[in-house]
């Protein structure tokens, strides 16, 4: 093994357990009045965990895929770390208060999902297929969705124009992956494991990704759900559409690593 590879390696494993004792601090550092009845104050502990385990988690993986799939599960450590620190904060508001303020979530879907959505020009890039339009319509489908569900739940913009706006931008979103561009992209050059993801991946953001209007118009339009309700909720869609949309981007990485190493073990 040669000298630079283990000090490359030994600066990487510094840098990693700095990101995991720098996550500790907060994320360990309260809920110490957590009731072992308060079933959302838990799952906002069991998901910070899970979220701050995957971050580590994809940053260590990037040592074992190639150059061109190392961005991606770096914008997945990425996703995981920005919320991993809203869910310290959101658990300790909530064990404090009983309440979680709405605009926490909403900062950390306006840093996360257009990560989110980065991961799929990501992908195609890394299979040679993908293209700006593809980075910007995806973009700016997301800014569409979000932020006139923030304007509305913040009072202003109507509730049900903020939610009607956020739809088209939603279904946007939708098109584009799999009808529009990306979509079609997606079906020239892929292995079977990038389409496997792919597929997968498009699939979170139809299903995973509509327990969040469901939660608006549920919570805001029929007053139908209560906060407890909708917070387990959340939390859960976000352990899928996050954490299982890495794991994803995780396997077709390095499937495809394995693939290249077979064939040419210098990559
Ligand atoms: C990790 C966090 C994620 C993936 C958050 C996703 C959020 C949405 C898909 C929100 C969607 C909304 C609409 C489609 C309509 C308007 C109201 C929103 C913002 C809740």
């Amino acid at each position: 093994m040669k000298i630079s590879n283990v000090l490359q390696k030994g600066s990487l494993l510094k840098a990693l357990g700095a990101v995991g004792l720098l996550m500790m601090v907060p994320g360990t550092a309260y809920a110490g009045n957590l009731d072992q009845n308060d079933f959302v104050g838990i799952s906002f502990w069991l998901i910070s965990m899970a979220l701050m385990a995957s971050t580590v988690f994809f940053l260590w993986e990037t040592q074992s895929v190639t150059a061109k799939w190392k961005t991606s599960l770096v914008v997945s450590a990425l996703v995981t770390f920005i919320a991993a620190v809203h869910y310290f904060y959101m658990r300790d508001v909530w064990v404090d208060t009983g309440t979680s303020p709405t605009v926490f979530r909403y900062i950390d879907w306006l840093l996360t999902v257009p990560l989110l959505m980065i991961e799929f020009y990501l992908i195609l890039r890394a299979i040679g297929v993908a293209t700006a339009g593809i980075f910007w319509r995806l973009l700016i489908g997301t800014l569409v969705m979000l932020v006139p569900g923030y304007l509305a739940e913040a009072g202003y913009m109507d509730i049900t124009i903020g939610f009607v706006i956020g739809m088209l931008g939603w279904f946007y979103i939708l098109y584009e992956i799999f009808a529009g561009e990306a979509g079609k992209a997606a079906e020239k050059n892929a292995s079977d494991a990038v389409k496997y993801a792919y597929n997968t991946m498009r699939w979170i953001v139809t299903v995973g990704w509509a327990i969040y209007p469901i939660g608006y118009v549920m919570g805001y339009m029929l007053g139908a759900a209560s906060p407890e309700a909708l917070n387990i909720v959340y939390n859960l869609a976000d352990l899928v559409n996050k954490v299982a949309f890495g794991l994803l981007i995780w396997y077709a990485a390095t499937s495809e690593s394995q693939t290249v190493k077979g064939t040419a073990d210098q990559a």
